[in-house]
């Protein structure tokens, strides 16, 4: 299979279920949008007729030819590209999809039925599809994510979401999947996240739950506490959830919920006490438990709301949480920041605005851009996309290459551009002191302008895409230098007082705050922190940028600069590595830090830093001359090997070596053949194992990773080393 995943373990099981024709599915782009169609008559798909790329992400076979053998490292970066740019789609973009946790699809599905919205007879069969091929192949469940052991969290509800589909309760893996909840002690011991969901739809009780008040929206700002001081994730779920829990949505039972509630526990429903399970999530599900502190509020809290909250105060409350939500929907265009309070807010505008308002419809509409159909059926994405995130990489690796004035790329190069000039915000948002939020104009998201939030390491990263292809003669100027400017002026918002640079805002909470953490399944949740890979990114692009405009707010850069690589130095642990947060892992982040180092003249011969990060790589050099590391590595926080190298990984070492300066031309040399020998005869390389993290325990795809970080490895080696592996 060529979709995302672990390709060791994984193999179809979905002959049991119905399947639609996927040589019928195309996918839309608008401006970075993508959404998927399902084409009706022969009509159609006559006039819309599947492009390469649509075939290569349903797994379909593409036909691309076969090129001639590579015999240096050039030629396989060529190769690799060549293969590459059939997928760039109609507006510049690369897209992918972008699965991997497996919490997501229950909220669109119940979100769906509750709101009695229609789900396309196409997604419930490719919905189905995708779960029944993503089941564990052991024990029938799911887990947190694609990779992850089953799971009360996973299991419970897409178990649900299958049985709203329309799959019939006795079907074999309904059977299977029920039987390994019963044995987990059913979805009584889901977390918190897991109750909010069967709460809605009428399958658990909220007095189950643990308390989410919209009050907390109104405490002064100055508090430590507020939520605007939350890591921004954290506080857009939370937002609709309270207003959601205050008013105890509850879709009235019918005759599926009502079997469901039968299904689903070991105990008969009218016999479970839910005020007693407020804390009961099983052991398999925990990640983060519960501190003192955060049981001894939970209890403060839900006698407060039991017993104390005046109603006019709810009232107060839902109406100011209803105007943060409302600001949300404006400023994202429907979209929201991600997958989860996308659907959560959908709900709130449903039960306060009716199915017949704009707000509701347009939120309807929106599903479909986080829907992604693969080879293995639909998913639900991690986000909106990757757009900008891979058109950015995708630029840089070309031009790493040399291949930016080559006649074959130029073309695609320059669409990329465009993406790029389309995709950089333009407007700060309304009222964005009333909405807590960044600045962002000028800045760089991770997926598309309409979503619109300023993250830092996209920021940096795109604007290193503009300048690395700007700054060549032949390409137009398409943004202007008032627009770069634009982008400093948001990442000099952003730094830290540790010097590093944290993802979507500076860190606005303290420390403590992670002690009440109620989501049970996540670690570093609550308040955002200085991360590796984004202050690294931030350097690169602040060293790029002023050797163009050296006079752009000089003194300010150069503070900037200094403080990260204090950051840096610091947070470099004894072994040499640094712990990556989005990307696994440790191999992820080395190859961002090793490239800033060395954008401020950091090399191997002057800096032990560079030193320490390059024997911790080579020490970790498998006998194939690859290196691998497993997702255990951001659970724990220890390097975990491996079994088998990974293309990615080997490409993101190889980076970090090179950059770093390092000596030992063996070593490079013989990953280098790894990657070689592992391109297809078309050009690609074929998906290993799972690449991206997010809350330390939760890994999510980025399929289009062994494509262009294995492109830019061998292009940067023709370069710097010479285009031979010989001698
Ligand atoms: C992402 C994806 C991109 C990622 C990088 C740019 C790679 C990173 O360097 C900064 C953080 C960021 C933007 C990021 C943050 C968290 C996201 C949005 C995700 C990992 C994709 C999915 C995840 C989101 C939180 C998923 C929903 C889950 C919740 C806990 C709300």
């Amino acid at each position: 299979t060529r979709t995302a995943g672990c390709m060791m373990t994984h193999k179809r099981k979905d002959h049991c279920v119905e399947h639609t024709d996927l040589r019928r599915w195309r996918l839309h782009v608008d401006h970075g949008r993508q959404t998927w169609h399902y084409l009706r008559t022969d009509a159609e798909v006559d006039t819309w007729p599947q492009t390469t790329s649509d075939k290569y992400h349903l797994g379909l076979p593409t036909d691309l030819p076969t090129q001639p053998q590579a015999s240096s490292p050039l030629q396989c970066a060529k190769n690799g590209y060549n293969f590459f740019k059939e997928l760039q789609l109609e507006d510049g973009h690369w897209g992918c999809e972008y699965g991997g946790p497996m919490f997501l699809i229950p909220g669109v599905v119940v979100t769906m039925y509750v709101t009695h919205t229609p789900i396309p007879d196409g997604w419930a069969k490719e919905i189905t599809r995708y779960l029944v091929n993503r089941a564990n192949p052991d024990d029938g469940g799911w887990g947190l994510h694609i990779e992850g052991h089953s799971t009360v969290f996973g299991t419970s509800l897409n178990y649900v979401a299958l049985r709203i589909l329309g799959m019939d309760a006795e079907h074999p893996v309904c059977v299977k999947a029920r039987g390994l909840l019963h044995k987990l002690g059913g979805a009584i011991g889901n977390p918190h996240w897991g109750k909010f969901w069967l709460a809605v739809l009428g399958c658990y009780g909220w007095e189950g739950m643990n308390p989410v008040p919209p009050e907390l929206w109104l405490l002064p700002e100055w508090l430590p506490l507020h939520p605007w001081r939350w890591w921004i994730h954290t506080r857009a779920v939370y937002l609709p959830m309270g207003y959601l829990y205050a008013e105890r949505f509850t879709h009235p039972l019918d005759d599926l919920t009502r079997s469901l509630r039968e299904e689903l526990y070991v105990q008969p429903y009218e016999s479970i006490n839910f005020s007693k399970h407020r804390n009961t999530i099983a052991p398999v599900d925990l990640y983060a438990p519960h501190t003192r502190l955060l049981d001894v509020a939970n209890n403060l809290l839900t006698g407060w709301v039991k017993y104390v909250r005046p109603k006019w105060l709810h009232t107060y409350a839902q109406n100011h949480a209803y105007s943060l939500i409302q600001h949300e929907d404006e400023n994202t265009d429907y979209l929201c920041v991600g997958p989860v309070n996308n659907v959560m807010q959908a709900l709130a505008v449903y039960h306060r605005e009716g199915p017949s308002s704009y707000a509701f419809k347009r939120h309807v509409e929106r599903f479909a851009d986080f829907m992604w159909v693969s080879g293995e059926g639909m998913m639900m994405n991690g986000t909106n996309g990757v757009q900008l995130w891979d058109t950015a990489f995708a630029v840089q690796a070309a031009v790493e290459a040399g291949l930016a004035e080559e006649k074959g790329c130029r073309e695609s190069l320059l669409r990329a551009l465009e993406f790029l000039d389309d995709c950089q915000i333009k407007e700060n948002c309304r009222e964005q002191d009333k909405c807590y939020r960044q600045q962002r104009k000028g800045a760089w998201p991770f997926s598309t302008r309409h979503q619109g939030y300023t993250v830092s390491d996209c920021t940096a990263e795109g604007l290193k895409a503009v300048l690395m292809l700007q700054n060549l003669p032949s390409y137009p100027k398409l943004i202007s230098d008032r627009r770069l400017c634009d982008a400093i002026d948001v990442l000099l918002t952003m730094q830290n007082a540790d010097g590093g640079f944290a993802s979507y805002e500076p860190i606005r909470g303290p420390y403590w705050l992670e002690k009440i953490n109620p989501a049970e399944v996540f670690g570093k949740i609550m308040i955002e922190y200085s991360y590796p890979e984004c202050s690294t990114a931030v350097l690169t692009a602040l060293s790029l940028f002023r050797k163009r405009h050296p006079e752009y707010r000089a003194k300010e850069i150069q503070k900037t600069i200094d403080g990260i690589v204090r950051y840096l130095h610091n947070e470099q642990r004894e072994d040499g590595s640094w712990y990556g947060a989005w990307g696994i892992c440790f191999t992820y982040a080395s190859m961002f830090a090793t490239e800033s180092l060395a954008s401020v003249g950091l090399k191997y011969e002057n800096s032990e830093t560079q030193r320490k990060a390059c024997e911790f790589l080579l020490d970790r050099q498998m006998d194939d001359g690859g290196w691998g590391e497993t997702y255990k590595s951001c659970e724990m926080g220890v390097y975990s090997q491996h079994e088998k190298s990974q293309v990615v990984q080997t490409a993101w070492a190889l980076l970090a070596l090179m950059q770093a300066g390092c000596p030992d031309k063996e070593a490079i040399k013989r990953g280098m053949k790894l990657i070689m020998e592992r391109q297809q005869p078309n050009g690609e390389w074929l998906q290993e194992s799972i690449e991206g993290v997010f809350n330390k325990n939760c890994m999510i795809s980025y399929p289009n990773y062994k494509l262009y970080f294995p492109i830019k490895a061998v292009g940067m080696y023709a370069h710097l080393c010479g285009d031979s592996l010989d001698e």
